[in-house]
């Protein structure tokens, strides 16, 4: 354990203030001791001030330091030298390789204009300048393909956007305050643990707390109960509670009057939702759905932790919809830690971003929208797979004909992201990817999945090496990253690649042309919202993070106000009709269960598969979730000796029954498969997951893994219903002993 304390006072070190990058609701602040004559940085720590970081990092970024000296760190850039996905390079010169990527590109637009240009990124950093700024203005002057960021969070979004308005909620300080709180698809201890002591001070004053998840995680464990329930089931849990509590009478009659439009119908439909029906969907006996109905509203304050674990299935958006509608039913809104928090990004809607991202470079053009979910349709040469690609995220939203599509994807550049390893359908990712006319560019801290079919492999310096600024989605701190190092090797900041490759684009606007610093800078001074009065570059500067302009208690919807069209909750949205929904909560069951709508790959009725695609599920099948493991974030930490000794080898959890019709043991060799591919994993035999469901702890590089695939080879292309986000929980699978 690192002594800061031991730190301040010794002469020889100096302490830099920064923050983590990671995609993770807490965004803790950090600090990092660093020698003062060798420039090294010698121990990192939680910062004591922050709130909600309260001085303690995960077990993954205390060790973040081993991520930046690692000697697998790519230091120098480099270019392909082996046939496509070798993973074999030689070592060049930065000059060499932005002139080298600058002349092809020219090519491939001069050949097939800039649309056939494909930017990939995620959230490899969270950072405004490392994943916004230089890069976004990149691709904006050349008018390349957008890319619509869809492989998390859309379709819950979407829901709680219909119902509310804004994607904000109880802040996490607040839980605290909570006498009953539900988390609902979510895994606190692993993906958010920064809420858990605010959740350990509730109890401590008598809260309970349930967990509903189809697996015994070990929040599941640490909580009062756990609820299992099939996976994609909730928008009808949801349904049955509001049943119970409007039929008992138990609804805030004041607040929906106040507050809610279309109580009337919500009623009415609700009606047909008893417990029973409820429970032969879900699996929870009616008995409990009905208890549950009626500790959530009587029990004040009630507060709900619901995440993105029950949205990657079909039905996620309108689920997170009819979750949404809870607490206004029962006016959890009025109290301090009554509510619910899906997340706290709303928070960053007024921020102005014209100066940072530059859409004017844009120039008038709209270039099609790609959606990420769908870069294995992306990048066939298959015109009507192009078309199934585009981003399209609501009912009355059309694709294109393959007519239509734009040119094939010739160029993919890549930065913040795995996508060999995190997307679904990864058979036709890797197909895409080792196209030999395909130009593909990777901007990466390791050799990654992906990093191996990279025609230019470029080093990226971490967050130890780099100025950013950090948005948050779980609290409402921002915080600012300075650079603590030098910058190993020669690895360069993304937003130095970026500025390099648009002056060797000859790029000439003065965009290409600010500093690091200065670019936040200006997008600190740009900032007039009163929410962010706050926020100030000498503030960020002298305590490293800023709270926003919010009232502590946080009580946004006490008296409605919300951000909707009607200023109030909406359980009838028009909105939604509008777009091509029903207007009312329903259930939109997952794709994967009998009677979902299992569709083809792509939607565009090309039969790829030669098992269950196409078919209604059949009974040997199981319902396969992969959340992720404990140790790895997303498919980050998974390449380090350390994380992935803490996670041992990829495997299936399968319930005693569903093992034992199989024959299987623990520790069993396992081959699961659907249409879609196959995968080896290692059997956990365990009560900890309910039957009929299996879960495998993700994300695994594929080339740690015993037949060099992960769990994504079984993920299906296919969108949600809202957002078109990433069905990754909403798939059938075959098991069996090898
Ligand atoms: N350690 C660690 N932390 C992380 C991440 C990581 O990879 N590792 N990833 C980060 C990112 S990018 C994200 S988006 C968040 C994700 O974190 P969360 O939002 O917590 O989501 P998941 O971990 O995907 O799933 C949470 C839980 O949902 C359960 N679940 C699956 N299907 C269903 C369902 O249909 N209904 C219900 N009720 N539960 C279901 C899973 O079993 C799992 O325990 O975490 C962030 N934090
Ligand atoms: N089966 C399955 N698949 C999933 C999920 C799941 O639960 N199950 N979860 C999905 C979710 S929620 C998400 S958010 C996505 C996540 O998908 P990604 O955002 O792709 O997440 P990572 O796998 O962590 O990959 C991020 C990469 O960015 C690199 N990186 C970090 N910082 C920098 C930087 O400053 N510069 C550059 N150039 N690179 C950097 C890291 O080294 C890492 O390789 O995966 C999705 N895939
Ligand atoms: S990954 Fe999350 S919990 Fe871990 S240090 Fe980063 S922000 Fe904090
Ligand atoms: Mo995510």
């Amino acid at each position: 354990m690192p002594n800061p304390a031991l730190y301040r006072n010794d002469p020889t070190v100096r302490i830099v203030t920064g923050a983590c990058p990671h995609d993770c609701p807490d965004t803790c602040s950090w600090q990092i001791a660093v020698d003062r004559k060798d420039g090294r940085a010698l121990d990192i720590w939680g910062h004591p001030d922050h709130p909600v970081t309260q001085g303690t990092l995960c077990g993954k970024v205390d060790r973040y330091l081993e991520r930046v000296y690692h000697a697998d760190r790519l230091r120098h850039p480099q270019r392909r030298v082996g046939p496509k996905g070798s993973g074999r390079f030689e070592r060049i010169s930065w000059n060499e390789a932005l002139a080298g990527i600058a002349a092809r590109l020219r090519e491939i637009i001069d050949a097939w204009g800039a649309e056939a240009v494909l930017p990939y990124s995620y959230a490899g950093t969270m950072g405004w300048l490392q994943q916004h700024g230089m890069s976004d203005r990149f691709f904006q002057q050349m008018g390349a393909s957008r890319l619509a960021r869809t492989i998390c969070s859309e379709a819950g979004f979407e829901g709680y956007l219909y119902t509310i308005g804004s994607t904000i909620g109880i802040e996490p300080e607040d839980f605290a305050h909570a006498r009953l709180i539900l988390i609902w698809g979510s895994n606190t201890l692993t993906s958010n643990l920064h809420l858990w002591p605010f959740i350990q001070a509730a109890r401590k004053q008598g809260a309970r707390v349930i967990v509903i998840d189809p697996a015994r995680t070990r929040t599941a464990r640490a909580a009062d109960e756990w609820l299992p329930l099939r996976p994609g089931t909730d928008g009808a849990l949801a349904l049955a509670l509001m049943h119970e509590i409007i039929d008992a009478g138990l609804h805030d009659g004041d607040y929906v009057a106040a507050y809610t439009v279309g109580f009337e119908q919500l009623a009415q439909r609700v009606q047909e939702w008893t417990p029973q029906r409820a429970a032969e969907i879900t699996g929870i006996p009616a008995e409990r759905i009905s208890r549950l109905a009626r500790e959530y509203a009587t029990t004040r304050p009630a507060a709900i932790r619901v995440n993105y674990g029950m949205q990657r299935h079909y039905g996620g958006g309108m689920a997170m919809r009819n979750i949404t509608c809870l607490p206004a039913l029962v006016g959890a809104w009025r109290e301090r830690g009554g509510g619910i928090q899906l997340s706290t990004s709303g928070q960053l809607r007024q921020l102005e971003t014209t100066g940072l991202q530059r859409p004017d470079l844009q120039q008038g053009r709209i270039p099609r929208t790609i959606n990420m979910n769908r870069l294995g349709d992306a990048l066939s040469l298959d015109r009507t797979r192009l078309a199934t690609a585009h981003y399209a995220p609501r009912p009355v939203d059309r694709k294109p004909s393959p007519a239509a599509a734009g040119p094939p994807v010739k160029a993919l550049i890549v930065y913040n992201s795995n996508p060999a390893a995190v997307t679904p359908d990864q058979a036709a990712v890797q197909a895409g990817l080792a196209r030999e006319d395909l130009f593909t560019v990777v901007l990466e801290h390791f050799q990654t999945d992906t990093a191996d079919y990279a025609d230019y492999l470029l080093p990226a310096t971490t967050q130890a090496e780099h100025w950013d600024l950090q948005r948050m989605y779980g609290h409402h701190y921002l915080a600012l990253n300075r650079p603590a190092i030098t910058p190993v090797a020669e690895t360069r900041p993304n937003s130095a690649i970026f500025r390099g490759l648009a002056q060797a684009m000859g790029y000439t606007d003065s965009a290409f042309y600010e500093d690091d610093e200065t670019v936040l800078r200006n997008f600190v001074a740009a900032q007039n919202h009163p929410l962010y009065e706050p926020v100030t570059w000498d503030a960020l500067l002298e305590k490293g993070f800023v709270r926003l302009n919010l009232p502590q208690p946080f009580l946004p919807f006490a008296q409605g106000n919300f951000p909707t069209p009607s200023g109030k909750c909406e359980f009838y949205s028009e909105r939604m009709a509008r777009d091509g929904y029903d207007p009312l909560p329903t259930y939109t069951p997952p794709n994967s269960v009998a009677g979902g709508q299992w569709t083809l790959a792509g939607g565009n009725g090309e039969e790829r598969a030669n098992g269950a695609r196409g078919a209604r599920a059949v009974d040997s099948t199981l319902a396969c979730i992969s959340p992720p493991a404990h140790s790895f974030l997303n498919s980050s930490f998974s390449n380090l000796e350390r994380f992935r000794g803490r996670e041992k080898e990829p495997l299936l959890w399968i319930h005693p029954q569903d093992a034992s019709v199989r024959r299987i043991d623990d520790g069993a060799r396992l081959r699961v498969w659907n249409g879609l591919g196959e995968v080896r994993l290692t059997a956990r035999v365990t009560d900890d997951i309910m039957a009929g469901t299996v879960l495998a702890p993700g994300i695994w590089w594929n080339k740690h893994s015993v037949d060099g695939r992960n769990v994504n080879q079984l993920t299906p292309q296919d969108e949600t219903d809202m957002g078109a986000s990433g069905s990754f929980y909403d798939v059938r699978v075959h098991v069996e002993r090898v």
